[in-house]
């Protein structure tokens, strides 16, 4: 069910831009809203005949397996599709109950040290940036005041890069510019990969983003890896937000949805290089399915578990922290088994970029742009 009919068009604009400007009214039309895909309650509300069960591998991953990185059997998974977006499949919060904190304390205390890259790396001196959690935990730690301090750095970071780290300027990964992929979200990514069928996925680059209450994500197509035949995993905590789904042109009006705490999307074969955005985040007070009491029966992680439990003294910050904002996880396969990059030739410019659609003029112009509560569009760094 795309959600154009309620949208008024600009002079021009295409029917993506138009259903994006929508969602970041601050009022956005009520019918436009009661649109909005919502698979938390088993795809309950305007499902309609858009709405198709998807397959899932349930035999592909064990139990115990699933259960290590924190997430239930696979046969309990409710995964959708969407009717004429083959390859999408959204995952409706997979998480055991008392896991999901592991993995936002991750995001926020683990992800961001280096040798990762975040937006702060861009601005800041290297020893500035190097213990962001260290200089912003006991100020979010601490009751919050009348009078507002000035922003932590966590409340700074936009986005950090894990593996080969994407590069924003030339939108390309390059073999120069890369760290070990950190090993528990590797084991997870590699189970949600294989549920969805794609065994032997290798997760080689992460790009983490952190929305604030009037963030977005501009619409765009993620088309930097080499190999697109691999799906592009997303993993949502905190706040909830409105996602589009586009074409693989931006004259299709997009399908919208919400994207809740623990939710998991895949975009895979026909679906791996359509348009996308996130034009809006909800407050959502608390988020759900974010406790951190592990239920001690049917389905609760067992010993050797990656997603250990988190401490008072670092879920009290965590908790502060996602009451307003909202943390994605993507997770990408660069090259396929074997592959190399191209070898960048004497005298060609490494910083150039491929001129194959990316960047200024291309079909990708607004990819990794975030717009503020203003509509103006503004670089995600
Ligand atoms: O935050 C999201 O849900 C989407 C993230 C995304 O589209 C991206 O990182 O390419």
């Amino acid at each position: 069910m795309a959600v154009a009919s309620s949208l008024v068009e600009q002079h021009g604009e295409d029917a993506f831009r138009t259903a994006f400007r929508s969602f970041r009214r601050k009022d956005p039309p009520p019918d436009l809203l009661s649109r909005v895909l919502d698979f938390s309650g088993g795809g309950g509300g305007p499902v309609g005949d858009q709405v198709l069960s998807a397959d899932l591998d349930v035999c592909a991953v064990s139990d115990e397996e699933a259960g290590r990185v924190g997430l239930r059997p696979l046969r309990d998974w409710r995964a959708f599709g969407l009717q004429g977006s083959p390859g999408f499949i959204f995952i409706a919060n997979p998480f055991l109950q008392g896991c999901q904190p592991f993995w936002v304390k991750q995001c926020l205390k683990t992800y961001p040290q280096k040798p990762n890259v975040c937006n702060l790396d861009l601005h800041m001196a290297p020893g500035d940036t190097h213990d962001i959690w260290g200089k912003s935990a006991h100020i979010l730690r601490s009751p919050p005041c009348a009078k507002k301090g000035p922003k932590t750095l966590l409340e700074k970071l936009r986005w950090v890069t894990l593996g080969y780290h994407y590069n924003w300027s030339t939108k390309t990964y390059s073999p120069d510019h890369h760290t070990p992929f950190p090993e528990d979200l590797h084991s997870l990514s590699s189970v949600v990969a294989a549920g969805a069928g794609f065994p032997g996925f290798l997760p080689e680059a992460g790009i983490l983003n952190y929305y604030r209450s009037d963030s977005s994500l501009g619409i765009h197509v993620d088309e930097a890896e080499l190999d697109h035949t691999r799906p592009l995993l997303s993993f949502c905590f905190g706040q909830s937000a409105i996602f589009l789904l586009g074409g693989p042109q931006r004259e299709a009006p997009p399908t919208a949805m919400y994207m809740r705490s623990g939710d998991v999307m895949v975009m895979s074969g026909q679906s791996r290089l359509l348009y996308h955005a996130v034009p809006r985040i909800l407050l959502d007070l608390p988020p759900t399915g974010l406790h951190t009491t592990r239920s001690p029966g049917q389905g609760s992680p067992q010993e050797g578990s990656l997603a250990g439990e988190v401490s008072q003294e670092d879920w009290a910050v965590c908790s502060r922290y996602i009451q307003t904002s909202r943390v994605n996880m993507t997770v990408r396969q660069v090259l396929s088994p074997g592959q190399s990059f191209p070898e960048v030739r004497p005298g060609e410019d490494p910083e150039a970029g491929p001129g194959d659609g990316y960047g200024e003029g291309g079909t990708v112009g607004e990819k990794w742009r975030r717009s503020g509560s203003d509509e103006t569009e503004s670089s995600h760094t």
